[in-house]
């Protein structure tokens, strides 16, 4: 490849002179120069110096079957000879995409028969929102428009992923929401809870948060809740067992629709294909992206509920909204490919059975006790270290957010790629990852501490 022909400086001389990076401070970036990833295998990524590095973050939450799976390539390689795109508008359709809607079909709770196809999670969240708010209206209650979500979700960064997300950050540069939404807490203990109140009951009072949001708009004006099943960029959230259950209870209580954001849950990450299953929560629109072709091209899947499909479908003429690539043969090749290899080799089970409660384990014996960590949590492979001043108070260090940061530099510079969100590094590995990947990365996570203590003291 020519690409190789350049050497580190180069490239960066030409990234900093042409590109824009997507949640960049472009003039630090500029001044520091991009790190460049050049190649990646199994459970590693190599940059141009030659670096290896353990992907604790799978890319972006998304290469859940490991890098470097032929099988995928020569998937896309034979589809775009055989035919490298056609739509699916104006009464046309190309086999691989009704194959894989038909797969996810199979694989998602059984109220989910019809899927929606886009290239990103932001994508398929804009789908869901339009499709939400025309189920109601044909239904003939059109009055019932807003969409309630939380402080701190994300849900991508279109305009009506960054309105339906909690990011403040994101809001202040906005210039205009897409209106009717509303956010309320999240179910986030360590933060949130009050002194004595049980995870139940906090998880209770989150919920209760959704129905108060009801009741104060009227509930005939209240389209849907949407929430990611585990917080995922707002530093994986997990939240209380009694909250999921009193989000269904409300949801129906009300006849507000639920929607849920698999966009990082989804396809094997909590330890079973979806966390609506994880949860046992039914709800009527599933948004999908990322894994579900490992990364390895742009497509999101928005799972649509029969109930929003029957109405869609049965009463609604045609839906004004859709993209070229909606359907995209060689993506939904890739995602047939993708699907089939983490069933073949059990990926989900191993994570349930097996890699899950172990990284569980770990973190709990091996990081916790770490005087920087003031909690840890992992619900599959999916796992958050709360960074702390002090563990019995939780005071944080100031600024919030630096102590991570601080965290995260060492783990990349030993070999180890974790993220830092706030206060909490988080850890969403590829799926393929054994005891033995869990022991590597544990080994490097409390050095990077070990370091990250000592660059802290006095602070
Ligand atoms: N929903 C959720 C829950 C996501 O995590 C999106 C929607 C949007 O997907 P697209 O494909 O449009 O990016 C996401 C994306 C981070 C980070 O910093 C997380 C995402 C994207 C970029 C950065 O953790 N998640």
């Amino acid at each position: 490849m020519t690409y190789n022909n350049y050497s580190l400086s180069q490239l960066q001389a030409i990234d900093a002179a042409h590109h824009l990076h997507p949640f960049t401070d472009h003039a630090e970036l500029r001044e520091a120069g991009s790190r460049m990833i050049t190649r990646a295998d199994g459970a590693f990524i190599y940059d141009s110096e030659g670096n290896e590095i353990l992907d604790g973050m799978a890319g972006l939450w998304c290469v859940n079957a490991g890098y470097g799976r032929t099988a995928l390539a020569e998937a896309a390689y034979e589809q775009m000879k055989e035919l490298p795109y056609y739509n699916s508008f104006f009464k046309c359709s190309t086999p691989t995409p009704v194959l894989l809607a038909q797969k996810l079909a199979q694989l998602a709770p059984a109220n989910i028969n019809q899927v929606f196809f886009g290239s990103s999670g932001s994508e398929a969240n804009d789908t869901a929102v339009r499709l939400v708010r025309r189920y109601w209206a044909i239904e003939g209650k059109p009055e019932k428009n807003i969409i309630i979500s939380r402080h701190n979700a994300y849900h991508g960064s279109t305009i009506a992923g960054t309105s339906l997300g909690g990011m403040k950050l994101m809001h202040e540069q906005l210039g205009g929401a897409v209106p009717n939404i509303v956010h309320v807490m999240m179910p986030y203990a360590f933060e949130l809870a009050e002194p004595g109140e049980t995870d139940d009951a906090f998880g209770l009072r989150a919920a209760r948060a959704i129905e108060d949001a009801i009741l104060e708009a009227g509930a005939d004006t209240v389209a849907a809740f949407i929430g990611e099943p585990v917080m995922g960029a707002g530093g994986v959230k997990i939240p209380p067992a009694s909250y999921w259950p009193e989000v269904q209870r409300i949801c129906r209580k009300y006849d507000v629709l639920l929607m849920l954001d698999e966009v990082i849950t989804g396809y094997g990450r909590t330890g079973e294909w979806f966390a609506a299953q994880t949860f046992g929560i039914e709800a009527d629109t599933i948004t999908t992206a990322k894994a579900i072709t490992s990364g390895y091209i742009p497509l999101s899947a928005l799972l649509v509920g029969d109930r929003i499909a029957r109405t869609l479908v049965e009463k609604g003429g045609e839906f004004h909204h859709g993209y070229t690539y909606s359907g995209h043969p060689v993506a939904c090749a890739v995602g047939l490919a993708n699907l089939d290899i983490i069933e073949r080799e059990g990926l989900v089970d191993r994570v349930r059975t097996d890699t899950g409660p172990y990284l569980a384990q770990m973190l709990a014996e091996r990081i916790a006790p770490h005087p920087l960590v003031g909690e840890v949590r992992s619900i599959g492979l999916m796992g958050a270290i709360e960074i702390v001043r002090n563990k019995e108070t939780r005071e944080r260090y100031a600024p919030s957010g630096s102590a991570a940061v601080v965290v995260r530099d060492h783990a990349i510079a030993n070999g180890m790629m974790l993220r830092a969100t706030g206060d909490t590094m988080i850890l969403s590995p590829p799926l393929i990852w054994t005891r033995e990947t869990i022991d590597l990365a544990v080994e490097r996570i409390l050095k990077a501490l070990d370091l990250a203590a000592i660059d802290l003291k006095g602070k």
